[in-house]
């Protein structure tokens, strides 16, 4: 059946005569039918992909494009008069994650279709998700995101269970998105809520609501704030009602296919997303209890099921939960946490590795890491620094365990359908091969020297900024300049990932074209972030941002040459617009603290260059495209460590001493900033930085403003920039989510 016949038979007319909203229901059923006919239910053992956040963007055209549908449904929407781009605005963007990590879970998902492997991903239907953000007098401000309507991706199933909390019980329903892979099998994104939850708690302009009611608002939103203790204890409310639900799911289905329990192992591998998830190993052993089986036989079966990945060496990000919220939420859980614990305690007899530890928290980590099969870190970096110091002491007890996963991301929508004219010609230089086999892109270094590809893969790049241009127009009013160099910085906003140190680039180049130094080219430094609702601090980044905005645009001496622009609500929607435009990609963490990146890749594929600290998956970046086509500046990893082990960073020693750095710093509470923004927010930062700065911003100053000149300066030679570009374009199919999930199969999961 042609699209035409789908909305004829549901709508009475023809596409001509209907309304993109009508186009795209109809193209939705269009999909799901698809999508439907390349399930497949004959496996044993499955993989399920728990995690509290799927960050899975817009569907319809990825789905169009993972069916081999995408060209045919374009043209037959141009025949009638129609474009697919026009349909799609009609898909709102569901924010079922905060950045990275929920990012990567859809990714996943993506690959582990692709590769025709038996994967389903288990989360939460979180009703308005994350916030969605609005700038409202250079501050930052919460509404909620409402994404689920009748015509949404969801499909509601029969299944429910019953999930037991302290004093009372909910009755959850669980709801399917599929999971179409490219050219290959469909799988689910399985999505757990309760039929209780109250949307009207929330008004339409505010992200407050009641916390106290668990089944009024366990699902509204993803992650709320954990400043207060009713948003910590909401959250595990929140983490058992998933795992409960996908620890019942996956006993169901192991049963269904002849699974005695004793071998569990042999029809399902749980991969643990972060500590988020982790209850799901007391929460089965609970299970297989109540079905028979001894304490002993349920730890040894759920020891030999799952598997832990770690995202963050952060500490304030290592879940830990006060056992008095676990004996409020999940009382049931106590005793087995309080057996896996005694268990720790007796064979190793260190208060460090223990799972209660002396403030009487329940360390998550630790429940995965002593009762699991693997515990993996997201890059080569990351993981030695988890077996080098911080997991150091469990690395010791269980070297086999360890092992690394660098991460990656889905080729199809970074590239393909994020941009089709760069994927175009590469296919047209090497064929369509890199489409399966990511590494295929290493055929591009043939033309290293060849004038006409690096003369059309600038005009791709410019061409690409103009699409941008035009987006952020009419989107958000934002007016660029095509002819600038972008320079881009899209992730949360936080204070390891230094935002501030960007911005302080701008105060320096601000005050240097004050003085007269004119830059040979102009230069459009644009930032994408959202800050966590109580993150005071990054809050008054975005302030800062947002005023440095305004105060330059009003600023004719300054403003052809420098511009900023802070997008609103930084979506996976805009990152599909911002990366295929960016000329330098902005990975400028502390050393040592972002555990990967992911955006990086994104970048690197679509031909931009990094300039960046010996950070995450940036070190693997540089090795492999070679020094002249990364910019790499700042601290590395083992001197950051090793200052931090001495406590004797002092901010204002560097401050004192550098003159230019002083009058940067001291710009943010300036009469002029006064003039844009609140006294209260900029002194506040201007304090942190000053007498903390924990991120150590300033030691990196000198060498990042002497880095990024450079970056400046080699974008003026446009021959021997491209070649750069392609360089990178070329390197990229190591960062294939297709190649990180042949080695989560091949190393722990063992699908067949
Ligand atoms: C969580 C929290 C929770 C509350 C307090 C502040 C805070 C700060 C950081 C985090 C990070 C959670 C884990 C996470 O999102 N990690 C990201 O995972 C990506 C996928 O592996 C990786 O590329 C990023 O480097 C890493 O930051």
């Amino acid at each position: 059946m042609t699209v035409n016949e789908y909305v004829k038979k549901r709508f009475g007319r023809y596409m001509d005569q209907c309304t993109n909203e009508e186009i795209y229901t109809a193209l939705l059923e269009y999909v799901k039918d698809a999508a439907k006919a390349k399930e497949k239910h004959d496996e044993k053992k499955k993989l399920y992909y728990i995690s509290a956040e799927f960050l899975i963007g817009k569907l319809l055209s990825n789905n169009l494009i993972n069916l081999g549908l995408y060209d045919e449904v374009k043209k037959e929407l141009e025949a009638c008069g129609k474009s697919l781009a026009q349909i799609e605005d009609v898909e709102p963007e569901p924010s079922l994650g905060n950045g990275g990590l929920g990012r990567l879970a859809a990714c996943f998902l993506d690959s582990i279709a692709t590769l025709g492997l038996n994967g389903d991903g288990v989360g939460l239907n979180y009703h308005y998700g994350l916030f969605k953000q609005v700038f409202d007098n250079n501050l930052q401000k919460e509404t909620p995101n409402p994404w689920i309507n009748d015509t949404c991706w969801l499909n509601p199933t029969d299944k429910t269970y019953q999930v037991e909390f302290g004093g009372f019980t909910l009755t959850s329903r669980m709801y399917d998105i599929d999971v179409a892979g490219y050219e290959n099998r469909t799988n689910k994104l399985h999505l757990f809520d309760v039929e209780t939850v109250d949307d009207k708690m929330v008004g339409s302009d505010s992200i407050d609501f009641n916390k106290e009611d668990i089944a009024k608002n366990l699902t509204l939103f993803l992650y709320p704030d954990d400043s207060d203790d009713a948003g910590r204890l909401l959250r595990v409310y929140q983490q058992y009602f998933m795992v409960s639900n996908a620890a019942q799911l996956i006993l169901d289905e192991a049963e269904a296919k002849g699974s005695n329990l004793y071998d569990l192992y042999d029809y399902a591998v749980i991969q643990i997303n972060d500590t988020h998830p982790t209850m799901v190993i007391p929460e089965l052993i609970r299970l297989l209890q109540e079905r028979g089986m001894t304490m002993d036989d349920a730890i040894e079966v759920v020891s030999k099921t799952c598997a832990y990945t770690n995202h963050t060496i952060l500490a304030e990000a290592l879940e830990k939960w006060p056992i008095s919220f676990m004996k409020k939420a999940v009382p049931q859980l106590m005793p087995i946490i309080r057996e896996l614990d005694a268990r720790v305690n007796k064979k190793y007899n260190d208060p460090d590795v223990a799972i209660i530890n002396k403030d009487d928290c329940v360390c998550m980590a630790h429940i995965d890491i002593h009762y699991g099969i693997s515990v993996n870190g997201v890059a080569a970096l990351h993981t030695e620094i988890l077996k080098e110091s911080e997991l150091n002491k469990f690395y010791k007890l269980y070297p086999e365990k360890f092992n690394n996963k660098t991460n990656g991301i889905t080729f199809r929508r970074w590239l393909l359908y994020s941009n089709p004219e760069l994927a175009a010609f590469i296919e047209e230089l090497i064929g369509p091969g890199f489409k399966k086999d990511a590494m295929e892109l290493t055929k591009l270094e043939q033309f290293v020297n060849d004038d006409a590809v690096l003369e059309k893969l600038l005009s791709i790049k410019a061409a690409r900024k103009v699409i941008l241009k035009d987006y952020l127009k009419k989107t958000q009013n934002i007016n660029l300049d095509e002819n600038a160099i972008f320079d881009v910085q899209i992730k949360r906003l936080h204070e390891y990932k230094r935002q501030q140190l960007n911005a302080l680039y701008v105060i320096h180049k601000y005050l240097e074209i004050k003085a007269g130094k004119i830059p040979t080219q102009p230069i459009t430094v644009i930032f994408g972030a959202k800050a966590a609702p109580a993150y005071v601090i990054a809050k008054d980044i975005i302030h800062l941002i947002l005023c440095l905005q305004q105060l330059i645009a009003a600023d004719p001496q300054v403003s052809p040459y420098l511009k900023v622009v802070m997008v609103e609500n930084y979506n996976v929607t805009l990152a599909e617009k911002l990366i295929p435009a960016c000329d330098i990609s902005e990975q400028i963490s502390l050393a040592s603290k972002e555990a990967s990146g992911t955006g990086n890749m994104k970048f690197m594929l679509n031909g931009a260059l990094t300039l960046g600290t010996m950070d995450g998956a940036n070190v693997e970046i540089a090795q492999l495209v070679g020094d002249d086509n990364i910019f790499i500046f700042g601290e590395e990893s083992e001197t950051v460590i090793a200052r931090y082990e001495r406590a004797d960073y002092v901010s204002k020693d560097y401050y004192e001493k550098d003159a230019d750095l002083k009058a940067a710093v001291d710009f943010i509470i300036s009469e002029k900033m006064f003039e844009v923004g609140q006294k209260e927010n900029l002194e506040r930062l201007y304090n942190e930085l000053l007498n903390k700065d924990w991120f150590m911003t300033f030691p990196d100053y000198q060498d990042y403003i002497k880095t990024k000149e450079e970056a400046l300066a080699a974008y003026e030679d446009r021959k021997a920039w491209a070649k750069k570009m392609l360089v990178n374009i070329s390197k990229a199919g190591f960062f294939s989510s297709d190649r990180t999930i042949e080695q989560y199969n091949e190393d722990i999961w063992h699908l067949s």
